[in-house]
């Protein structure tokens, strides 16, 4: 499959990776919005969160686990940051690997454009 989200996270495409494990891979935004801005994605394909079933749900789970661990250790847990997951063409999902943004570092604004 010809995904660039899946390439990242077998390495045949070069990122910032901030975290790794067996199941989760976390890089940072190639255009970032904010200050710290990156991108955690299981590294099994699923496409969007319309496609997330009771076989494949624990890994949202789990990659809210991450995002906690990296806000605590990167000291951005306190004065707060906002997870965004965009689906579909009216969402904003350019990129049909699903995946959460972490944006902090910065007031964000509400509501989005
Ligand atoms: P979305 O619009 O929600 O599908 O967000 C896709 C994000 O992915 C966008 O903010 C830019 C980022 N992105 C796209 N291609 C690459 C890439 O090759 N490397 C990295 N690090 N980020 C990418």
């Amino acid at each position: 499959m010809d995904c660039i989200f899946c390439k990242i996270a077998n390495k045949e495409i070069e990122s910032a990776i901030i975290y790794e494990d067996d199941s989760v891979i976390a890089f940072n935004d190639l255009n970032p919005q904010s200050p710290i801005h990156f991108l955690v994605i299981p590294k099994e394909h699923i496409s969007s969160a319309n496609d997330i079933n009771e076989d494949n749900k624990e890994i949202i789970g789990h990659i809210f686990c991450v995002i906690n661990k990296l806000a605590k250790d990167k000291g951005f847990d306190k004065d707060g940051y906002r997870i965004v997951n965009n689906i579909g063409k009216d969402g904003g999902q350019s990129v049909n690997h699903i995946h959460f943004h972490v944006l902090a570092g910065r007031s964000l604004q509400w509501p989005p454009g």
